[in-house]
């Protein structure tokens, strides 16, 4: 059943188009942002981030933020002052849609919906990442997007010099600080509801080492995934594809209360695909990975979870969904033992209690055992003045009103709340020095501040975490995004913005 195709004049009514998560749409270049506070010179380099805002107005009444176009935004930060550029990529959907003059692309990872037919559908709206001199932008159901880092040009899809063997790259790949690895997996990687996983390693020139085809148990949602020293860890989201379901203009997820999540473990070199072991933990939305590592045998894996559905927007058979301001994600610690023979999981050790997404760690102690942990944090008791901003707020989005620093050896939990009518997006962590201590550093944060309706950059020094180290002000107002990226400016090999 193809959809009705209605030409829009303005967005539709659904939250997630209104008050700050109005679509930007925003392309060009701002010099010398204004700045409170001092940003030490240290911090030189670029914050990288990307978000979902849709260049045409879609035909899709109810799209999902996680439907938008990837725009990315580019902080370039040198001797205490910012510039700032925004592009979109210019993925298939944007040029043709730019041809066309509206928008082409239906329903969320639902082929059958569209206007016309594509190549690639990716929006290249979920995470920007910089590996061998470029720019990755990445979407789960495509391969990656390469943009020159210091202009934001699109270069063009990515598929390694021919080495890329799977149809999808996770927007989630991790980079070993060791060896500077690229370790990454598609899912449905042999196209749509396909039960297919690809893993494969890439050199930090750009060479395939390790590809391993494996079948999962279920065609389930694979968004982030951990790693470590010799394993890593594949968690499925209880959300599943349906192909019938999608071919009569139904949602490409459905969330199943039945289902376990199911976490796949496989050695990281040299394994086979019947290596795999789908071990199972009671039904749950397991999110972002903190950060994974081994000790006495078993593999720890830090990761956000939450008892309810997350992506609320896809609910379950019976339409039922959680009320948003009901979902909640705590950070729990899945001890795995590899040899294990019962592949029920013992009971997760809860480490955080407290309302928290979007993990950050300092990257230098990626797949090592980390102490320190970054993330957004909903802490009711901050002050945060809802009667101002409810009206503005919009929705479609988890919310978020400050970040947080756990210490992890002394269960110290550092706040820094940006103010009464502010929300914090997802953190980057920029060390102090190369030597630095674990966490001891800055986190930059992007804030909606929901009085002056405008967008705002805030660095906060780890050892003085209650108040900003600076504040940069945009002039303009940035949609919520998802994930980015801090580069330093002494590890690209080009200029920034
Ligand atoms: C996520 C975001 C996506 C997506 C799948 O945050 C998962 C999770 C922005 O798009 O397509
Ligand atoms: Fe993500």
């Amino acid at each position: 059943m193809p959809t009705h195709r209605v030409q829009r004049t303005t967005f539709p009514k659904a939250e997630q188009f209104q008050g700050f998560m109005k679509p930007c749409r925003f392309e060009g270049e701002i010099r010398d942002l204004e700045v409170e506070g001092t940003i030490p010179d240290r911090i030189d380099g670029t914050f990288f981030r990307v978000m979902p805002d849709p260049q045409y107005i879609p035909f899709i009444e109810n799209d999902p933020w996680f439907n938008g176009d990837g725009s990315i935004s580019a902080f370039q930060v040198r001797g205490g002052r910012v510039n700032f550029k925004q592009r979109y990529v210019q993925t298939e959907k944007v040029v043709r849609e730019r041809q066309a003059n509206k928008a082409l692309l239906g329903k969320y990872r639902n082929k059958y919906t569209d206007a016309v037919e594509f190549k690639v559908r990716s929006t290249a709206n979920t995470n920007v990442l910089y590996f061998n001199g470029k720019l990755l932008a990445c979407k789960e159901d495509s391969p990656p997007y390469m943009l020159d880092p210091s202009t934001l040009d699109t270069i063009g899809l990515c598929d390694f010099d021919g080495q890329l063997p799977s149809m999808t790259f996770t927007a989630h790949p991790k980079i070993d600080p060791v060896s500077g690895e690229l370790v990454g997996f598609g899912y449905e990687a042999k196209g749509d509801g396909t039960p297919d996983v690809c893993y494969y390693s890439i050199t930090p020139d750009g060479k395939f080492t390790e590809t391993v085809w494996l079948v999962a148990p279920v065609v389930g949602m694979i968004h982030d995934f951990a790693v470590t020293e010799n394993w890593v860890v594949f968690p499925i989201i209880p959300q599943t594809c349906d192909i019938e379901r999608m071919k009569q203009g139904g949602e490409r997820w459905q969330w199943d209360p039945n289902l376990p999540v199911y976490f796949g473990v496989l050695p990281r070199r040299g394994a086979q695909g019947s290596d795999v072991k789908w071990f199972r933990s009671p039904n749950a939305f397991p999110g972002h990975v903190y950060n994974a590592y081994e000790e006495a045998g078993n593999v720890h894996v830090d990761i956000s979870i939450s008892d309810k559905n997350v992506f609320f927007w896809w609910p379950d058979a019976e339409g039922n969904s959680p009320d948003p301001r009901e979902i909640a994600a705590f950070l729990f610690r899945f001890t795995i033992d590899p040899t294990a023979t019962d592949l029920d999981l013992p009971p997760a050790e809860l480490l955080l209690q407290e309302n928290n997404e979007f993990p950050r760690i300092d990257d230098r102690w990626s797949m090592k055992k980390h102490h320190h942990g970054f993330f957004n944090l909903m802490d009711m008791t901050a002050g945060t003045n809802w009667p101002a901003i409810m009206p503005v707020v919009g929705g479609g989005f988890p919310p978020y009103n400050s970040l947080g620093h756990l210490d992890l050896r002394t269960n110290k939990l550092d706040k820094y709340f940006p103010g009464p009518t502010h929300f914090a997006q997802e953190p980057a962590f920029v060390p102090r020095s190369e030597t630095a201590e674990e966490g001891d550093g800055y986190l930059l944060a992007l804030v909606n501040n929901y009085a002056t309706m405008l967008s705002e950059l805030h660095i906060v020094d780890t050892r003085n975490f209650t108040k900003p180290q600076a504040v940069v002000y945009l002039p303009v107002r940035l949609r919520p995004g998802l994930h980015g990226n801090w580069v330093d400016a002494k590890d690209m090999e080009s200029a920034g913005p």
